[in-house]
């Protein structure tokens, strides 16, 4: 399958030559989206060989979402203009989509980590964004704000990406999962970056938080049920707890027993009815993958 390499960047000049060269090298197209830098990297990474082209709106976000109009090959590998991500590595992020067992590769960093190549503050965020998305959707993903993946045709072409900047990973992700695209992790080398970040941690990521509740609605709404029913049990098991604590000792709450008894009916309530439409929607993603592959059977 060909493959082409689509290269967000936002002055990079540190970086890109090295990732352009490295991908030209294993024989792969390369079109970086540029972000209107104000130093050499448009320069550079045209002498390396790339497509350069200037996106024109601002952001991450943006400028993959053009890419993804811009390109037409089998899959597209992305990746950040850093020097992060190991260009030898793609085949691992290619191999999955080649054997048909998913449409869209992430390289999980968590891996295999350099020193220093994720701060602190970073690494402590993207593990609460990751256990955030796992109990949201209720997927098994370890690594989703990853910058190194390889998408399908038939899912960077049918997928679509609103939100314009940091979010864009997690947006890829959902779109993903809620067009009923299959997505696989396959663990990479990541390495300290060059150049300056471009990322805010504190207030992309809290963007990236709110864009991963927001998107429950395009993936499953009936997820939220989840949440309101599990909040609800807490609280009923919280009063509960005092209830029972104040009558041992000799205290009776007849009120707040009432209370208790309301929110865990209608916590388990909200849980179960939860629990079945998440179902319902799951089997109808399914079905489409199905009926999917049987029309491409039948074009073949
Ligand atoms: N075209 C374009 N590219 C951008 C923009 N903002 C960031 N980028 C590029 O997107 C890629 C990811 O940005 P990074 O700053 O590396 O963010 P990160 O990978 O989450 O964080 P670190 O690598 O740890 O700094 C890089 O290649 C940036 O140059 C933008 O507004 N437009
Ligand atoms: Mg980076």
């Amino acid at each position: 399958m060909n493959a082409t390499v689509v290269i967000p960047t936002l002055n990079e000049e540190k970086g890109i030559g090295g990732v352009v060269e490295s991908f030209k090298n294993l024989g792969f197209e390369v079109l970086v989206i540029d972000g209107n830098s104000k130093d050499r990297t448009r320069e550079i990474a045209e002498k390396m060989g790339a497509r350069v082209v200037l996106q024109t709106g601002k952001g991450k976000g943006n400028a993959i979402a053009e890419a993804f109009k811009l390109v037409d090959s089998e899959i597209v590998i992305l990746v950040d203009g850093d020097g992060s991500y190991p260009a030898e590595e793609v085949w691992k992020l290619i191999e999955p989509i080649e054997k048909g067992v998913a449409e869209h590769v992430v390289g999980n960093r968590f891996a295999k980590y350099e020193k220093g190549a994720f701060t602190r503050l970073n690494l402590l965020g993207n593990k609460l964004i990751n256990l955030f998305f796992r109990f949201a959707y209720g997927v098994d993903l370890t690594d989703i704000l990853s910058g190194y993946r390889a998408i399908k045709k038939e899912v960077y072409k049918s997928i679509e990406i609103k939100k314009s900047g940091f979010e864009v990973e997690a947006e890829l992700t959902v779109e993903t999962l809620a067009k009923g695209f299959r997505i696989a992790e396959v663990p990479i080398s990541y390495k300290k970056r060059e150049g300056k970040t471009k990322l805010r941690p504190i207030r992309d990521g809290f963007r990236i938080g709110k864009t991963i509740y927001e998107l429950i609605a395009r993936y499953s709404p009936a997820r939220y049920l989840y949440v309101f029913g599990l909040i609800l049990l807490f609280l009923g098991i919280a009063t509960g707890c005092y209830v029972v604590y104040a009558w041992l000792n000799a205290v009776s709450h007849y009120m707040l027993a009432l209370l208790t008894v309301l929110f865990i009916i209608t916590g388990v309530q909200f849980v179960v009815i939860g629990l079945i439409t998440d179902l319902i929607f799951r089997t109808t993603l399914e079905f489409r993958r199905e009926i999917r592959q049987v029309f491409k059977r039948k074009e073949i």
